[in-house]
């Protein structure tokens, strides 16, 4: 006879990321419906924005001791959890990302003495890229077959996990969601009329500039993009080949029609006044800024890296090319900008995909369901 709300610790990266993202809007969601949510995180998660009263936040700090030689961020976060899960009674911890963070949890539900479960949701790089590190293979394996439940964000990512780390866990998939509300478009189109005053297209790129995004491949698809067709491309966000993709630009004669606006964490009200995504990616196991841009009637041209076709639907609602092709990329955008008919159903269709595969009530369903099934085992 377990009382209708649940207590739930959560936790994430809460800087920028996909991760933070949804483990932060799950949270709100879980709080809206009644349950009480404490994220035990390194940092306020930053899409937490207004109080709830049933939301609450503990902060991991790590000391930084001399005896250490290198601060201990993964065994502060295990203890935080055990206290928080203990003083608080939680009645599960849900987990985002196989190392460091269930392994902290596992280590947590150790010390406790009431039951603790542990729910874990696998996001990529902890698979695509970590479980290939030798030194790190076991550690993530053990995170995964020691969770209570596993998810993961996409069919690719599931398969992966089981080929690359051969685990007997069964993962279940939940996809990432949008939560509507925050996506309608708004009748504003000042960012528009900034960047796009002749009426040009606007393209833009999210991501944090790692070298798996290929922004480079961005810089180049926008280049044939703008000999057809008066385009401005905008860079949401920041990181290592920044400066490549900088210096590409202005080598190219491009910067003047390149807007980088660093990052930012609430991206809709731009994305609400944007013609098309480019995701060119080479790893990505989901890709929640291709869904974010559908949310707001904005078809992406990606690549066909991992999750990404489970979320754009290639001729409905985005354009799909393998890895590395430029020239395909380009001239699917300039399809899809010139033809009014064509574009307004693939936009459409977009609002239409993210609202219900990958609405937040569906998505928020099946987490709880899987946290009652773990719940009565
Ligand atoms: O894309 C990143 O490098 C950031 C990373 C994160 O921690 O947010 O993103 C991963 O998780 C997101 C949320 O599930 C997914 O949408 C991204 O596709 C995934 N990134 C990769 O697989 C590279």
């Amino acid at each position: 006879n377990r009382p209708p709300f649940l207590k739930i610790g959560i936790s994430c990266y809460p800087t920028l990321g996909g991760s933070g993202v949804v483990a932060t809007e799950l949270g709100k969601l879980l709080a809206e419906r009644g349950h009480e949510i404490h994220f035990i995180t390194a940092g306020v998660p930053f899409r937490l924005g207004k109080y709830y009263h049933n939301i609450y936040y503990h902060e991991v700090e790590v000391n930084q001791y001399d005896v250490f030689r290198y601060p201990p961020y993964d065994l502060t976060l295990a203890s935080k959890m055990a206290q928080v899960a203990s003083r608080e009674k939680l009645d599960l911890l849900h987990v985002h990302y196989a190392v460091p963070h269930a392994v902290c949890a596992i280590l947590a539900r150790q010390m406790v003495e009431h039951p603790l479960k542990v729910v874990t949701t696998l996001h990529g790089t902890d698979i695509t890229v970590l479980a290939y590190d030798e030194t790190l293979k076991e550690m993530i394996r053990y995170g995964i077959e020691q969770s209570d439940l596993v998810t993961a964000v996409s069919d690719h990512l599931i398969a992966e996990t089981y080929e690359v780390l051969n685990v007997s866990k069964d993962i279940y998939k939940v996809y990432n969601f949008v939560d509507h509300r925050q996506y309608e478009r708004p009748a504003n189109t000042l960012f528009k009329q900034q960047y796009a005053p002749q009426g040009e297209k606007l393209l833009v790129h999210i991501s944090n500039f790692r070298p798996v995004k290929r922004v480079l491949d961005v810089a180049k698809i926008f280049q044939v993009v703008r000999t057809k067709i008066p385009a401005k491309l905008i860079f949401i966000g920041e990181g290592p080949d920044f400066t490549k993709v900088y210096h590409w630009l202005r080598e190219h004669q491009l910067d003047p029609y390149v807007h980088f606006l660093g990052k930012l964490d609430d991206v809709a009200e731009i994305l609400s006044q944007i013609d098309l995504m480019l995701l060119p990616s080479e790893k990505e196991s989901f890709g929640l800024v291709a869904l974010e841009a559908m949310a707001c009637g904005v078809p992406v041209i990606a690549s066909n890296a991992g999750g990404i076709p489970e979320v754009v639907e290639h001729g409905r609602t985005g354009l799909i090319y393998p890895i590395g092709d430029i020239e395909g990329m380009a001239e699917g955008a300039v399809t899809l900008l010139s033809r009014p008919d064509v574009y307004s159903r693939f936009s459409q269709a977009a609002v239409e995909r993210a609202r219900t595969l990958f609405a937040a009530e569906n998505i928020l369903e099946q987490y709880l369901s899987l946290y009652r099934m773990v719940l009565n085992r």
